[in-house]
Formats: C-alpha cells, structure tokens, sequence
C-alpha cells in the first residue's frame, strides 16, 4: 500500500483515543463515532496525496462547500471501538468528500465492504458549523458518557440549567467550556432533523448534549475535545452523587464571575446564564 496511513501521529492518537474512550465504558457495543479533519501536509505525507479511491459511497446528503475536497477520518458504521485499535482497517475508515459534495471517495479502510458512521450527516454538519466560526476545529466526537446520560433523565433540556449545574460542580469548569454547554431534547438519531439541531447549536457551543443519548465534542484537536467530554462526565458524576444530599456548598454567580476575570473569559463567557450583562 502507498499509503503511510497508520504512521501519521494523527492517527495513533485517533486510535488511542477510541481505545480510551471503549474503556472509560462511554462506547459500549458500536456506540459513539469520531471525525476528524486531515490537514492537506498529512494527505501528502502519509496518503500518497490522498486522490486515490478504493470505491465511492454516497453521502446522505449534499456537504456544505468548506467540507468539500477535504479528507477525514470516520468511525465505521456498526463497528466496535473496543476492536479498532487491534484492527483499524476494518474499523475506520479515511475518504475524501467529493467537489459536489454529493459522494465520499474512500482512500483507505472500512474493509471488507463498511462504511462511516450511520451519523455522518451531524457529523459533517458540525465540522462545517464549526470550521465558520472557529477554522481551526478539526474534530467532532460522539459518545455515550454514564454519568451525563443519568443527568439527562433527571434534568430539563435547558441550555442555561444543564451549563449552571456542571459549572457549580466543579471549579475549573467554567474555565474550560465558558460558552456553556447546549442541550437538545430526546431527537431520533442517525437523522437529518438531529444533525441540522446539533450543528444550529455549535454555531455557540462546542459541546451538545443529547437527552437521553450523549453528548457531541467539539475541538481544534483530539485532545480538546476528548478534554471537554471528559471535563463534562466528571462535573455530571459530582452533580450526581450530591443529588437528595442537604448541599452545605455550591459555587456561587459570584464566585463563577471571579474564575471569568481570573482566566480572562469575558469574552467566551455565557453571561446571561448567569444573569449578568457582559463585564
Ligand atoms: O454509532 O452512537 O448515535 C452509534 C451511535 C449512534
Ligand atoms: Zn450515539
């Protein structure tokens, strides 16, 4: 084979973090799936230039131009994260979406006869969302983490309640996802609906939680957006064993208004959550 694929350190790190994220328990069975953006130095280096196509798999829908021509790695529909590590080529898969935007051109992967991830289409809305608003986002993540799935069946679909109970449970939190975090109600997954919802939320937050699914990540590279879930499943499973507890202490507006300035979030920060024009 031509391609260098497996070398790329984009690559190793993709696998580790599948690996990591199957033994976290957040992708049971062929739960989750992860996009991410190859940089055209990597297509060239470790994909021979990347313009040579196994075969053609059609696209659920017409990508928005900024997708278009460029590569990814996908997640296979059906596959196991606990398996990709020790067999990637059956797993993942690496393609080109087509100049029309209409087809996905497979260089590399999802053998013997896969393809990507059944949610390719919130998929490569996100990444377009994202790459608008922010140009250097790269990955997009999906995943069922435990402790945010519980907090999901306890709690209302609500942008500002869901963001107020992780920043209060944790202190770095705000610091980390300072936007907030959005929320959508139960949707039906794999459908055009659930995308267009998902990516109309990235336009302001890198992290959507999904009622009674999961959550989607946002992130320049795999480690921020691995970063951000992790930070979030942490903040649900504090939430959640304070719950029918007497709370003595919670971090107050105040005191969230203090980790804003001392970390120079004015910016990011969702003020109106906290029920104050922007300092
Ligand atoms: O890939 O997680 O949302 C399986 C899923 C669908
Ligand atoms: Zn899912």
């Amino acid at each position: 084979m031509a391609n260098k694929i497996l070398e790329c350190p984009k690559m190793k790190q993709y696998l580790d973090v599948i690996d990591n994220m199957y033994r976290l328990g957040w992708d049971e069975r062929n739960g989750g799936n992860i996009s991410v953006l190859v940089d055209p130095e990597e297509e060239k280096e470790y994909l021979d230039g990347g313009r040579q196509y196994i075969r053609d798999i059609p696209l659920p829908l017409v990508a928005d131009p900024i997708v278009r021509d460029r590569v990814f790695f996908f997640t296979g529909t059906g596959r196991y994260f606990r398996n990709t590590k020790a067999d990637p080529e059956h797993n993942i898969g690496v393609i080109r979406i087509s100049e029309d935007g209409k087809v996905a051109h497979v260089i590399w992967g999802f053998e013997p006869n896969g393809q990507f991830t059944s949610e390719i289409y919130a998929h490569l809305m996100c990444h377009a969302t994202r790459m608008k608003v922010h140009p250097q986002n790269h990955v997009i993540m999906h995943s069922h983490p435990t402790n945010l799935l519980i907090m999901s069946h306890l709690m209302k679909a609500d942008d500002k309640e869901f963001t107020l109970a992780l920043w209060r449970a944790m202190t770095e939190c705000i610091v980390v996802y300072p936007e907030g975090v959005g929320v959508l109600p139960w949707m039906l997954c794999g459908t055009n609906e659930i995308g267009v919802a998902t990516a109309k939320k990235m336009e302001q937050y890198r992290c959507v939680i999904w009622g009674l699914h999961g959550i989607y990540g946002a992130g320049d590279d795999l480690d921020e957006a691995f970063g951000l879930i992790e930070t979030i499943e942490k903040s649900a499973q504090i939430w959640l064993a304070c719950q029918g507890k007497k709370e003595l202490y919670t971090i107050s507006n105040d005191e969230l208004v203090q980790l804003v300035h001392r970390f120079g979030l004015e910016k990011q920060c969702a003020w109106n959550f906290l029920d104050r024009k922007p300092e």
